[in-house]
Parts: structure tokens; C-alpha cells; sequence
């Protein structure tokens, strides 16, 4: 009976019909590169600015909107890059605002290969290590330059299956709401 213990939709999946990803990195990372061979079209500027008449410049970020609920943020790091200890407060913000809702994407996986991926993360510095074990195996490496469309099926599917592990296992608590209480912490 309708409205009556609502078993009607007992079989109904959990899955969500869509997801909403941010994409966050240093500049330069990959970020565009990422996004573009996740989602098979280019991506467009989220981000515009203006320098104010006292040479102040401001950058405005469009993120979307509260509602549409953030449900992963993709963490974008080049794999040619050596870990800085000035990332490391970078990244601790980042760990703070997402926590468990992250994938760790290192691009560049055309010039590094895994092994030597790999090697790299074994020797990685302390703040990185800590950030992986709060992803647990969502970290991946990523070929943007790839033209072999196996290649660009495969990681896709990995990167997803990596998402799709997120709304799994943190499904009760949409990224949004966690952003929204570090806005509010901030500014009360
Ligand atoms: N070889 C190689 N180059 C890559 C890969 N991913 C990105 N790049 C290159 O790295 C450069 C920067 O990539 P973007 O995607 O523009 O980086 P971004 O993080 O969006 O940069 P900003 O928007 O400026 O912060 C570009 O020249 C890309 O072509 C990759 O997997 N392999
Ligand atoms: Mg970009």
C-alpha cells in the first residue's frame, strides 16, 4: 500500500541519476586535462576575473549550485612533480575541506610509469601519506595524452568505480554540507 511502510519501491537502486565532481589542484596539474578524458568533451572555464581600480585582482570561482549536493572532489597532482614541503599546507586544507570524499589523480602517467609511480608514493613525504590513507585506494595515475581509446575507456572506468566507492561508502554526508560548515566556521 502506497504510504504504507513505501515497499513499492523496496527494489528501487540507491545509485543517484547523476554526480557532481570538483575538480581542485595546483595550477598547471591537469586539472582541464583530467576533466576533459573523464568526461570525453572540453570543459569549459569555471573562473573569471577583473583587476579593481586599486590594482587588486579578483578571481570568482562558479561552483555548482548547493543543491546539486558535491559528491567528490578529484584531488589533481602531476606524477613529474616532485612533493614540495609549500604543498603540504595546501594539501592539509584540502584534506580538511574533503576528507574522505577525495580521489587522488596524478596525471603525467604517459611519462611516468607505474612502477616508478609506485617507487614515488612509497617514498612520498609524510602530509602525502596521510592524505592517501584517508583515500585508502582511491589514488590513480592518469595518461591525458593517450590516443588509444582502450586506454581512455579503461581509466575512465577507473576513476568512476573510485567515485562510485565514495557514494558508497559517505553517502550520508553530501560534500556541500561539510563546505558550507567550514564557510560558516570561517566567517562567524
Ligand atoms: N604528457 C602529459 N601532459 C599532460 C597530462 N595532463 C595534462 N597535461 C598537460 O599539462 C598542461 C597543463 O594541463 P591543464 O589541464 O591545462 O592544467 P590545469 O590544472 O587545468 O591548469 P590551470 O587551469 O592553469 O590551473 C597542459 O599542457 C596539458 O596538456 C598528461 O597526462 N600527460
Ligand atoms: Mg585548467
Amino acid at each position: 500500500m502506497a504510504g504504507e511502510g513505501g515497499d513499492d519501491n523496496a527494489e528501487a537502486p540507491l545509485r543517484p541519476t547523476g554526480v557532481t565532481l570538483l575538480l581542485v589542484g595546483k595550477i598547471g596539474n591537469g586539472k582541464s586535462a583530467t576533466g576533459n578524458s573523464f568526461l570525453g568533451v572540453t570543459l569549459s572555464c569555471q573562473m573569471e576575473s577583473t583587476t579593481l581600480n586599486d590594482g587588486r585582482i579578483v578571481k570568482v570561482i562558479d561552483t555548482p549550485a548547493w543543491q546539486d549536493g558535491i559528491q567528490a572532489a578529484l584531488v589533481v597532482f602531476s606524477a613529474t612533480s616532485r612533493f614540495s614541503e609549500e604543498d603540504a599546507t595546501a594539501v592539509e586544507s584540502i584534506k580538511r575541506m574533503f576528507g574522505e570524499r577525495m580521489v587522488l589523480v596524478f596525471t603525467h602517467g604517459d611519462e611516468v610509469g607505474q612502477n616508478e609511480f609506485k617507487e614515488m608514493m612509497s617514498d612520498a613525504p609524510e602530509y602525502m601519506k596521510e592524505m592517501m590513507r584517508l583515500c585508502q585506494d582511491r589514488v590513480i595515475l592518469f595518461d591525458n595524452r593517450t590516443n588509444h581509446s582502450w586506454i581512455q575507456a579503461e581509466q575512465r572506468k577507473v576513476l568512476l568505480d573510485k567515485v562510485d566507492s565514495i557514494m558508497t561508502h559517505h553517502q550520508e554526508h553530501p560534500l556541500s554540507e561539510q563546505i558550507q560548515s567550514v564557510i560558516k566556521v570561517v566567517c562567524s
